[in-house]
C-alpha cells in the first residue's frame, strides 16, 4: 500500500507534497526529495535547510541523504552555499562516482551540476541571525553548551527524516541542519547510511535526535535487520530505542520505520515525539508516540 511517514509534526506540509508525487508517479525517491525539500524550504522549521540555525562560525550548512530499497545511495554532508541539500544528495545519487560528498567538495559537485552559491548572509533568516548573535554576543563569549537544552515546547526542531514505499519499492531520506552552533564540520547521524537513514528490499527506516550519542548505534540498519528477522517496524523500532536507551539513558532519540508492505512503525526514548503519515485512500494523520522514559523530549538542534 502507497505509504509516507516522517518525523515530526513540521513535516506534514511535506509529507502533502510528497503524497500527490506518490499518487501520481509511484516513485518513493521523487515522493522522499520532493517531500524532504519542502520542509527545507520552510523558513519556520529551524532546524533543516532554510531557517536552520548555523555552526559556531555563524555559517548554515547542511546534511542530507537519500537511499532506495535498490541500493541508490546519495549523501551530502557540511554543504554550505544552499538553501536546500536534498536535492544535492539527489545528484549524487545518480551523478557522482561516489554516494557520500563533504564540504568544498560537495560544493564543487553542485556548482559542476548548476547550482548558484547563495551568500551566507542570504541564507540566515533574521530568526537564526538573532539566534546567532545572541549566542556569541560579547556579553556572553561562551558558545552554549551544544544543545539538548533549549527551550522547551519550540514548534519546530530537530531532523526530517522521510520515508515512502511505492508500488515499485521504497525510499528513506534525512536532512538536517544539524546541532545549533556546531564545530564547523560536525556531522551527526543523519546523512550516515545505516545511522539516520538506511532502506534495503525488506523495509526503511530514520532516525532523529542527539545525533553525536546516536552515531554509535547504527540505529536505522538496525531497525531494518529486526524487520528482515520478521518482526513488525513498530518491534522493530521499538528494540533499537530500548536498545539505545538502556545503553545512553540521557540521550534523545526517535525512530521511524516502513516494510515493504507499506506498514509502519516508530518509537521514541522520551515523551513528546509525534510523526505524520500519509495512507492512499486514507489520508493523514499526526501520530503521538509514548517515550520509554517519562521525561519530555528537549529538542536536540535548537
Ligand atoms: C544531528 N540527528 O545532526 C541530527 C539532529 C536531529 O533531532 O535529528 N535532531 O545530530
Amino acid at each position: 500500500m502507497a505509504t509516507i511517514v516522517a518525523t515530526w509534526k513540521f513535516s506534514q506540509p511535506g509529507v502533502e507534497a510528497a503524497s500527490a508525487v506518490l499518487n501520481e508517479t509511484s516513485n518513493a525517491l521523487d515522493a522522499v526529495e520532493v517531500g524532504i525539500r519542502a520542509v527545507e524550504e520552510d523558513a519556520e522549521v529551524t532546524s533543516v535547510g532554510y531557517g536552520g540555525l548555523p555552526n559556531s562560525e555563524g555559517e548554515l550548512q547542511l546534511d542530507a541523504a537519500l537511499m532506495t530499497s535498490a541500493g541508490q545511495q546519495g549523501a551530502v554532508l557540511a554543504l554550505t552555499g544552499h538553501r536546500s541539500a536534498i536535492g544535492v544528495a539527489r545528484r549524487i545519487l545518480h551523478g557522482s562516482r561516489h554516494p557520500m560528498l563533504s564540504g568544498d567538495g560537495a560544493v564543487l559537485f553542485s556548482v559542476k551540476h548548476g547550482s548558484k552559491l547563495i551568500p551566507n548572509e542570504q541564507l540566515l533568516t533574521p530568526h537564526a541571525a538573532a539566534r546567532f548573535s545572541e549566542a556569541f554576543a560579547e556579553a556572553a563569549p561562551q558558545p552554549p553548551t551544544p544543545s539538548l537544552h533549549a527551550e522547551e515546547g519550540m514548534p519546530h526542531a530537530d531532523t526530517v527524516g522521510m520515508l515512502a514505499c511505492g508500488k515499485d519499492g521504497m525510499a528513506a531520506g534525512c536532512a538536517t541542519s544539524g546541532m545549533q552552533f556546531k564545530h564547523p564540520g560536525r556531522i551527526g547521524d543523519s546523512p550516515i547510511f545505516g545511522a539516520g537513514l538506511y532502506a534495503d528490499e525488506c523495509g526503511a527506516a530514520a532516525a532523529t535526535g542527539d545525533g553525536d550519542q546516536m552515531l554509535r548505534f547504527c540505529l536505522s540498519f538496525l531497525i531494518v535487520e529486526q524487520i528482515r528477522q520478521g518482526n513488525s517496524p513498530t518491534k522493530a523500532c521499538q528494540y533499537a530505542i530500548r536498545r539505545f536507551h538502556s545503553a545512553s539513558p540521557d540521550s534523545q532519540a526517535a525512530v521511524i520505520a516502513i516494510n515493504s508492505c507499506g506498514q509502519v512503525g516508530a518509537a521514541a526514548s522520551h515523551n513528546g515525539f509525534s510523526y505524520v503519515q500519509w495512507t492512499a485512500g486514507e489520508g493523514i494523520r499526526v501520530v503521538a508516540v509514548a517515550g520509554e522514559s517519562f521525561t519530555r523530549w528537549k529538542h536536540s538542534c535548537v
